[in-house]
């Protein structure tokens, strides 16, 4: 019953015009209709998601910091890799979660971040890296219930984010502190938001990423107003986005301007992909070999 309130809720918003809708018409039921030339899809091998026995594992943990902007003291989980050692130095990975869930919704809701991460680092796939994983809605209750209400806030998270929860990762995890090892990324909102405050602040983050994203990402031009810029500091942009899922435009609008502008930018199309976390796994176990590197 939720799911299908929920589904009903998605359409009709995709169809309603916000501020921050794509100009371009989303089509009958959303279908995409950029065109767009698309990256090869890989499929992930079998078991990238599985817990495996006889591998190291890492550990998940709740930190809480005092968020300035927001005036209230936040929560984020972090997950570090198996045999996380203070004496060595690590790069930074800010996930962000959609606009039904929290800090907990890749741990908690099918998103496995901590197996996809232990599998890839049992293989060597992976740079050393922790995995931030915040709450995004920027507000005084920023609970779960908020829903499309809670969109505003999600815009406002990235004063938080850098103004508070990277000075706190920062300070109390082994971590390097320079752009260069920081990476953002996220699914729906957290797509939408990872595209909005990487490219909006390339002196913070040069890895960034969006599964799925939503419409409150920006139009492609508003997005990169310097396209020189975007080609000089940005070390990767690349994006996910299901076959059937009604979302494709957002990314595909951002996969065009890059194209026709010779940005470096990736856009996978997962085949017959909806918007749920059998795509939001696969960005991640992809996104997270690419970056730091
Ligand atoms: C919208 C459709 C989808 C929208 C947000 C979403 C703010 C987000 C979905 C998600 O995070 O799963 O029109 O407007």
């Amino acid at each position: 019953m939720k799911k299908i309130y929920f589904a009903a809720l998605l359409s009709v918003t995709m169809l309603t015009a916000n501020a921050q809708e794509p100009n371009i018409p989303m089509g009958m039921f959303g279908a995409p209709q950029v065109d767009v030339k698309f990256d090869e899809y890989k499929a992930a091998p079998q078991g990238f998601d599985q817990e495996r026995a006889g591998i190291d594992k890492g550990t998940v943990k709740l930190i809480e910091y005092q968020s300035e902007s927001v005036g209230t003291t936040r929560k984020a989980n972090v997950y570090l890799p198996p045999k996380y050692d203070a004496k060595k130095k690590y790069s930074v990975l800010y996930l962000l979660h959609g606009i039904g869930g929290d800090e907990w919704e890749w741990v908690n809701d099918g998103g496995v971040p901590n197996i996809i991460m232990d599998n890839l680092y049992a293989e060597k796939k992976v740079a050393d890296m922790i995995v931030v994983m915040p709450n995004g809605r920027a507000a005084k209750d920023d609970s779960r219930s908020g829903g499309y209400g809670s969109a505003p806030a999600f815009g406002e998270f990235d004063k938080d984010l850098i103004g508070s929860l990277i000075p706190y990762i920062e300070k109390n995890f082994s971590v390097y502190t320079d752009k260069n090892h920081r990476a953002i990324a996220g699914l729906s909102m957290g797509g939408g938001q990872s595209l909005n405050f990487g490219l909006g602040h390339m002196d913070v983050f040069a890895f960034v990423g969006g599964f799925s994203s939503a419409p409150n990402t920006m139009r492609a031009a508003q997005l990169i107003p310097d396209v020189d810029k975007v080609k000089k500091e940005n070390k990767l942009l690349w994006m996910v986005c299901g076959g059937a899922d009604g979302l494709m435009n957002n990314s595909a609008q951002l996969k065009a301007f890059c194209d026709e502008k010779g940005i470096p930018c990736t856009l996978i199309k997962y085949p017959e992909g909806q918007h749920n976390f059998v795509v939001w796994k696969y960005g991640l176990y992809n996104f997270a070999q690419l970056i730091f590197k």
